[in-house]
C-alpha cells in the first residue's frame, strides 16, 4: 500500500516544495530470494520535498511500515562492528552521565537485535526493547533482552506508563526518520519519559546529506531528513526541549539529540541553529542545486564504471546496504556492470539486490574471484571495510567510493587511509 502526501509530516501545512525526484524505486531493504525473481517487484515514486513552514525535509510517499519492516526485514545492527563500538561508547557515557543502576529503566525504540541494550543489561540495568521486525526482535529476546515485537506508538507509551514503566532514558537511534505518525511518536516519547528522564535520539543530519551529496540515503524507509531547526520545531510542539546536540560522523553524518521536559538549552544548540540560519537550511534555495549535483554525480560515476569495465578485470560491489539499492537503481547500475555484491550479513547472503538483482555473497567471494574493482555501497563504513579487506587491496584490488564524488582507492592510499 502506498500514499502520496503534500502535507508536511511535522507541521501539517500543504506548502511542500519538490527538491529532487528519484523516480520509481524498489524498496531498499526488500532483497529478493531466488523464488521472488520471477514475480513483479513493487516500485514506488521517491520524491524529496521541503516544508518552508517548519524546515522539515521529507519524502512525499508513504509505504506502509508493515510492508517495510514486518516481512523478513534483513537489517541486523550487529553485523557492523563500527556501529557496535559506537553504540557501546554511547551506552557507557549514558550510564556514567545519568548514574544508571538497578533502579533505572532504559527503553529503546527500534531496538533491532539488542545491539545497544545489551550494553546496559551487562551492567544490571533493567531494559526494554521495542521493535516491529520479528527477526531482529527474536535475536534480542534469545539474548535475554526483553523486547516487545511491535511498533512504538502513543497508545503503547500510555499502556507502559499505566503499568509503571516510565523510562529514565529513552533511546531512539535511526528510527525517528522512519515513522509515518511523527507527531504521535514524539508525543509518545514524552509520555514514556520520567519527569527527570532524557531521550537520546540519533538521526542522519540533512545538512551533511546535502553538503556531501548523500542522495543514496534517500529511500522509502526514511520519511524525514532532519535539520536542528526542524527538530527544534517538532519537539517544542510536544512540550519537549531539544537541550543538547552532538554531531557524529556515523552513517555519513548524524545528530545525537538530548531531549527532556525541562528546558536547559545548551550553547551548542543555539550555535547550530544560528549556523543553519546563516546557511539558509530553513530556506528552499538551500536545496535548489542539490538535484543538479546529484545528476552530476550520477554522470561521473557511470562514466568511471564504464571506463573501468572496459579494462576487463571485472567489477563487484561491497555492502548490500539499503543506500546501495537507491544508488544502483537511480544511477542505473545493473548485472551488466556489477558481477556480484558481498555482505557480512548472513540474512542477505544468497539474496538478490532490489531492482537490479545482482546476487549477494559472503565477503570471501571478493578474494576468491579478485575483481579488479569493488564499488563500496556501504561507503559510510569505508575505513573499517578497507582495513578488513586489506588482503584484496594488497592483491591489486581497488575500491570505488561513490560519495561525495566518485574516487578510486588502491592499496597504498587505503593502508595510509586505514
Ligand atoms: O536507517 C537505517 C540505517 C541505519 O541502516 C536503516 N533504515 C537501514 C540501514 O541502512 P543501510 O543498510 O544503508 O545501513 P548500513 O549499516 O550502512 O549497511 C551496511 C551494510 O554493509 C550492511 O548490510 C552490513 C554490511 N557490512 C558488511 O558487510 N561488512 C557492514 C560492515 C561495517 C562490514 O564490515
Amino acid at each position: 500500500m502506498n500514499e502520496t502526501t503534500r502535507s508536511c509530516r511535522s507541521c501539517g501545512t500543504s506548502n511542500l516544495r519538490t527538491v529532487l525526484s528519484l523516480g520509481k524505486t524498489p524498496l531498499a531493504d526488500r532483497l529478493l530470494t531466488e523464488a521472488m525473481l520471477g514475480s513483479a517487484e513493487p516500485m514506488y515514486p521517491l520524491t524529496l520535498c521541503f516544508c518552508p513552514d517548519c524546515s522539515l525535509v521529507q519524502i512525499a510517499e508513504t509505504v506502509s511500515p508493515q510492508e517495510l519492516f514486518c516481512d523478513n526485514y534483513p537489517y541486523y545492527s550487529s553485523f557492523s562492528p563500527a556501529l557496535l563500538r559506537h553504540s557501546r561508547d554511547n551506552a557507557e557515557q549514558l550510564i556514567r552521565m545519568r548514574r544508571l543502576g538497578a533502579q533505572s529503566l532504559v527503553v529503546e525504540l527500534a531496538s533491532n537485535d539488542g545491539y545497544m541494550l545489551k550494553n546496559f543489561a551487562e551492567h544490571g540495568i533493567p531494559v526494554l526493547g521495542i521493535d516491529p521486525a520479528d527477526g531482529p526482535a527474536r535475536v534480542a529476546q534469545e539474548a535475554g533482552i526483553e523486547t516487545l515485537c511491535t511498533f512504538f506508538t502513543q497508545d503503547l507509551a500510555r499502556r507502559l506508563r499505566n503499568e509503571g514503566k516510565t523510562a529514565d532514558v529513552v533511546i531512539a537511534n535511526n528510527v525517528l526518520a522512519h515513522v509515518p505518525d511523527l507527531n504521535g511518536f514524539v508525543e509518545g516519547i514524552g509520555v514514556l519519559l520520567e519527569d527527570t528522564g532524557v531521550a537520546v535520539i540519533e538521526c542522519p543530519y540533512v545538512k551533511d546529506l546535502v553538503n556531501h551529496c548523500e542522495f543514496d540515503t534517500i529511500y522509502h524507509e526514511h520519511l524525514c531528513y532532519f535539520s536542528v531547526t526542524a527538530l527544534d520545531n517538532l519537539f517544542a510542539r510536544h512540550g519537549l526541549s531539544l537541550n543538547h546536540v552532538e554531531r557524529l560522523s556515523i552513517h555519513g553524518g548524524s545528530l545525537r539529540l538530548f531531549v527532556a521536559r525541562k528546558r536547559q538549552v545548551s550553547e551548542g544548540v543555539r550555535r547550530l541553529l544560528e549556523d543553519e540560519r546563516t546557511a539558509g537550511v530553513d530556506q528552499f534555495s538551500h536545496y535548489r542545486d542539490f538535484a543538479d549535483r546529484v545528476g552530476e554525480l550520477r554522470g561521473s560515476l557511470l562514466g568511471m564504471l564504464h571506463e573501468l569495465k572496459r579494462e576487463g578485470r571485472g567489477i563487484a560491489a561491497y555492502g548490500a546496504a539499503a543506500k546501495g539499492a537507491t544508488l544502483i537503481n537511480y544511477v542505473g547500475i545493473g548485472p551488466d556492470m556489477i558481477d556480484f555484491v558481498v555482505d557480512r550479513n548472513t540474512h542477505k547472503q544468497g539474496c538478490y539486490m532490489p531492482g537490479k538483482h545482482m546476487p549477494v555473497y559472503p565477503c570471501e567471494k571478493l578474494l576468491e574471484t579478485l575483481p579488479g574493482y569493488c564499488l563500496l555501497l556501504a561507503w559510510n563504513f569505508a575505513d573499517e571495510i578497507m582495513q578488513q579487506q586489506a588482503r584484496y587491496l594488497e592483491r591489486g584490488g581497488a575500491f570505488i567510493i561513490p560519495v561525495p564524488t566518485p574516487r578510486l582507492v588502491a592499496n597504498t592510499e587505503a593502508v595510509a587511509h586505514g
